[in-house]
């Protein structure tokens, strides 16, 4: 734990939510001191490294997707919490803008369900990205009083459609999982040594720079011994992870665009949260442009073999996308949204 977080909690309390509320404080500003950065970090008594099974993903794979060689990975683990991997930014340079499209384009599509299905008709939720860029452009878009149905996404769901009400999911509210996401998926847990991996379902989150992501675990899913995945893309985040209870301090850390988490094994039940939203370090943004900016070639991409009972829960991330998005996607600039989470 860090030293401001164990000086802030008695034994007891609870000290997650007091940690929580270090980091979301807008007045002062929290030190941020004792945020790991796995971007800078060497491994050291904290952090450890993680070995990867760089052979269970071919380059060509890895490519496919728009990923560097596993063996390029840098990967790191915390110790005391198994099963948390860290890795940094895996992605190629310039992949990330065809993900941030997925995220902000395409998975808001039906058949896949987003939070405006539930007050509006799915003829009005059909095209967000289409119905939204016109106003996006027009610059002063912070001063709107209306904004745009982008601006008000807050979650997708995919595949099986998480049913936050009675927090379950239901084989009557399925759809097909995204192929291109799902081999992501795949080949990063097979790097992570969970060969087969099928995901089932994921939530895509959308963060504004004021928003955050409360305190909980994900207990939802059926097969507790596949692994959650999380990526991220846009802003930067403090993402926060605890342990079983809610007395156990979280250890916090910052998660930039193109950074992956897997919580596996003893930590795929562990509380989590994200207090805060950061503006992207330029050198981090998701839309860096480089000679491989265009996207991976979806076509050619192959679904993953053989069939899991498990239900694997997806989480994705994504931030603010800005520039990036303007230059994939002819959008104007648009501030607000922060980050998204898939
Ligand atoms: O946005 C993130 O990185 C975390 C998301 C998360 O924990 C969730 O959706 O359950
Ligand atoms: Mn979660």
């Amino acid at each position: 734990m860090a030293k401001m977080a164990a000086s802030m909690v008695e034994g007891g309390e609870d000290a997650f939510r007091k940690i929580f509320k270090f980091y979301r404080r807008r007045n002062p500003p929290p030190d941020l001191s004792d945020v790991i950065d796995f971007s800078r970090c060497a491994p050291g008594e904290q952090i450890i490294p993680v070995n990867l099974a760089a052979a269970a993903v071919s380059d060509v794979e890895a490519t496919r997707v728009g990923l560097q060689p596993v063996r390029e990975w840098q990967a790191f683990g915390l110790r005391g919490h198994p099963g948390f991997i860290f890795i940094s930014n895996p992605f190629l340079r310039g992949t990330q803008p065809f993900w941030l499209r997925q995220c902000l384009k395409i998975y808001p599509q039906k058949p896949n369900i987003c939070n405006l299905d539930m007050h509006m008709s799915p003829l009005e939720t059909q095209d967000i990205w289409g119905q939204s860029v016109h106003s996006l452009r027009s610059s002063q878009a912070g001063k709107r009083e209306a904004r745009t149905l982008l601006e008000r996404l807050r979650w997708v769901t995919l595949g099986y459609h998480y049913n936050w009400d009675t927090k379950t999911y239901s084989p009557s509210s399925h759809t097909p999982f995204p192929r291109d996401l799902h081999l992501l998926s795949a080949h990063v847990t097979a790097a992570c040594g969970f060969p087969g991996f099928i995901s089932e379902a994921g939530i895509l989150n959308y963060y504004r720079s004021d928003s955050s992501l409360g305190i909980h675990v994900d207990e939802s899913e059926l097969d507790h011994t596949r692994p959650l995945l999380s990526f991220s893309f846009g802003q930067s985040a403090i993402f926060l992870l605890g342990g079983p209870r809610r007395q156990d301090p979280p250890t916090a850390m910052l998660m930039h665009s193109g950074d992956v988490m897997v919580m596996s094994g003893p930590s795929r039940l562990l509380y989590h949260a994200v207090p805060r939203i950061l503006p992207a370090p330029p050198e981090r943004l998701a839309l860096e442009t480089g000679d491989a900016s265009r996207p991976p070639p979806t076509g050619r991409l192959r679904g993953g073999a053989g069939v899991r009972g498990g239900m694997g829960r997806l989480l994705q991330v994504h931030p603010e996308l800005q520039s990036e998005c303007d230059r994939q996607t002819g959008a104007g600039a648009w501030t607000e949204i922060s980050r998204n989470s898939l």
